[in-house]
């Protein structure tokens, strides 16, 4: 029989790596998608499979973290083996606007499928992962951070990430349940939603050196980031649910690097060299050479990097940096790919994007390109 999964979340970045992963193991994957006004399983279409099949192992339901009737019914139906929660409302700087919800599904969202769980006399079946987050550590009190160093949060995401760390942790204490956290730190791909910095930045200089977008705007530059690609992060995810006794693992890469310098690379994979000058709110970043052949409307001296104090946050996570050692250890989980080879992988597919949409506007299909200013 084959097991079956059920992933909260699977429309996000890491929802749909682990679904290919799961599909691939020979899962039945059931994933919860939000009812939007638009399409949002733009991540998972290329995975979709027609109902109507009589081997499909691939469905996606209507549901809500909010909505426990919703997950009860769901839990009841699907009778998972596994669940990966790995939905929520995941902007840091987003939390601070919309800190209630952030609550309600971040850390109440975790709390109703513990409890779904529990009330169907599922917790010896079903296992649980809990996507717990580097944000946990907020203000650092030690360098690296591992599974024993203390949480500081900084923003209503990670405070509300924080309860769900918890109470993973007590329903696997006072039930016996197998429920376990990871507490992962930054990971991206070319699937990172565009208003993390990361995406941000490579889709800007994709654009920018189609012609599509001047200049980026950025806020704090300094922070400092332990940068791994998702689909590392997802494997280790699996992983942590294959073993004995439930545990949580730090995943991480131990290195880190700052936003400045991820620009920087950014921006050389497009075949641009920036350097920066300035401080604080002042800092720019100026073009002082060029690779016509890959940034055609890109010329030396143009500035394509400013400073804008919106994207400060109220209080800012400065540093992380993860020690994986434990996961290594116990698991043997190495992460595969390096941020400089993410980096390249994201400016390349964020470049034949604009390369594509740069082709439509020449020929006079005036294709917005949505520059987002929140986040
Ligand atoms: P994304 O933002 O890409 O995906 C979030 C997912 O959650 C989407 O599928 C989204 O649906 C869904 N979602 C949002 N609100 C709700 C809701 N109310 N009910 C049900 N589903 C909802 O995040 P990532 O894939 O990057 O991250 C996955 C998880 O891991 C998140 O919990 C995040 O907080 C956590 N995490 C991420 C890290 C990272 O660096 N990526 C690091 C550490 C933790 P929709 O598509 O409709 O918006
Ligand atoms: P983070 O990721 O807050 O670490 O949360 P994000 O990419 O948003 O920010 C990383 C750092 O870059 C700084 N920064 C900017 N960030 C954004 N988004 N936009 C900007 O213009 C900008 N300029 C500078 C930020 O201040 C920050 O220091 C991510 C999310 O995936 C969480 O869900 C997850 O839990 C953590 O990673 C680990």
């Amino acid at each position: 029989m084959a097991k079956v999964a059920l992933i909260t979340g699977v429309t996000g970045q890491d929802g749909s790596y682990l679904a290919e992963f799961l599909l691939e193991k020979g899962y039945e994957v059931h994933g919860i998608k939000r009812r939007a006004s638009s399409l949002n399983t733009e991540r998972v279409d290329h995975i979709y499979q027609d109902l109507h099949q009589i081997d499909a192992k691939f469905f996606l339901h209507y549901g809500d973290l909010t909505d426990t009737s919703n997950l009860t019914r769901l839990l009841k139906d699907i009778q998972p083996d596994e669940v990966y929660n790995l939905g929520a409302q995941s902007h840091v700087a987003v939390s601070f606007d919309s800190p209630e919800y952030t609550a309600d599904v971040d850390a109440m969202g975790a709390l109703r499928i513990l409890e779904a769980i529990r009330f169907l006399g599922l917790e010896k079946k079903t296992r649980f992962y809990q996507a717990s987050t580097s944000e946990l550590y907020g203000e650092v009190q030690e360098i690296p951070q591992k599974e024993t160093t203390p949480f500081h949060p900084r923003s209503p995401y990670a405070v509300a990430k924080m309860y769900a760390y918890w109470i993973t942790v007590n329903y696997r204490e006072s039930y016996g349940m197998y429920a376990c956290n990871g507490i992962l730190f930054n990971h991206e791909s070319p699937r990172r939603g565009e208003t993390f910095v990361t995406r941000k930045i490579t889709r800007a200089f994709a654009n920018i050196a189609h012609g599509l977008e001047n200049c980026l705007y950025l806020g704090n530059m300094d922070a400092l980031r332990d940068w791994g690609h998702a689909k590392d992060y997802v494997r280790m995810q699996w992983m942590m649910l294959q073993q004995e006794v439930a545990d949580d693992f730090v995943i991480a890469t131990g290195k880190q690097i700052s936003v400045r310098e991820f620009v920087k690379m950014s921006a050389q994979n497009a075949g641009i060299t920036i350097e920066f000058t300035g401080s604080a709110l002042e800092e720019i970043g100026t073009v002082t050479a060029v690779d016509q052949s890959i940034a055609p409307e890109v010329n030396v001296g143009d500035v394509l990097v400013k400073v804008d104090p919106r994207y400060f946050r109220p209080a800012e996570v400065e540093t992380l940096l993860g020690d994986p050692s434990k996961a290594k250890k116990l698991l043997g989980w190495t992460p595969e790919i390096t941020v400089e080879e993410m980096c390249a992988e994201m400016v390349e597919n964020d470049l034949n994007k604009a390369k594509q949409h740069a082709l439509l506007k020449k020929h006079g299909f005036d294709i917005a390109v949505a520059i987002e200013n929140q986040g």
